[in-house]
């Protein structure tokens, strides 16, 4: 079984609804056990100018599916939000990124891990940081807390919203 995290925004549309659907399609999933989700954050968006600030957030997996079939699983998961591709760093109703997959480095035609851009964006770190260690080191041998410190300090604010409806917001670790 390998541990996954995984990053997801969305700004179009229900936003907060796209990130429950994803959750709960990932738990509902044969192949995969949820272990972890971090707060939701609202942050200010980053590409293009005038589109509406995003929810950000990160979640925790443990599966038997190797790299490029998790991604098939993310696809499918930005794919049932009703997800188009338009614009690049475009709006979007959700976008699912595999930012670590275990401790392993894949740069594949399909797929670069850790995430290309994982390191320059607080939107992912911060969400990261609910999940793991300050002291998590990453395959290239940086530090979680030092990659957190050194990130462009685009606005972002930790929100109350819950994963579902009835449950109590923010964290949960199995
Ligand atoms: N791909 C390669 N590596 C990966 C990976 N580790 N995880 C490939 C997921 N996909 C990966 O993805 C394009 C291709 O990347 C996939 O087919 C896959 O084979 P995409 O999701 O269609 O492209 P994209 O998301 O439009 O582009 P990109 O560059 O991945 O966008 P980003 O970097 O995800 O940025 N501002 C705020 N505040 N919050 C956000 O969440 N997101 C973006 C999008 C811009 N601004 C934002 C936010
Ligand atoms: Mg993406």
């Amino acid at each position: 079984m390998i541990d996954s995290y995984l990053g997801l925004g969305a700004n179009l549309g229900d936003a907060l609804g796209a990130l429950r659907g994803a959750h709960q399609l990932l738990i509902q999933h044969p192949d995969v056990i949820v272990t972890g989700t971090s707060a939701i954050y609202k942050t200010a968006p980053v590409g293009p100018p005038g589109q509406d600030d995003y929810l950000n957030a990160a979640i925790a997996i443990r599966s038997n599916l190797n790299a490029d079939r998790l991604l098939d699983v993310l696809q499918h998961l930005e794919h049932c939000a009703g997800r188009q591709r338009l614009e690049r760093w475009g709006p979007r109703t959700l976008d699912v990124d595999l930012l670590l997959y275990g401790s392993e480095v894949i740069d594949s035609p399909r797929l670069t891990v850790p995430h290309p851009r994982l390191f320059e964006r607080n939107f992912v770190l911060l969400p990261l940081r609910d999940l793991l260690p300050d002291e998590w080191t990453f395959p290239d041998g940086s530090v979680l807390s030092d990659r957190v410190q050194a990130a462009p300090q685009n606005p972002i604010d930790r929100t109350d919203l819950a994963w579902t409806e009835h449950a109590a917001p923010g964290q949960m670790r199995a």
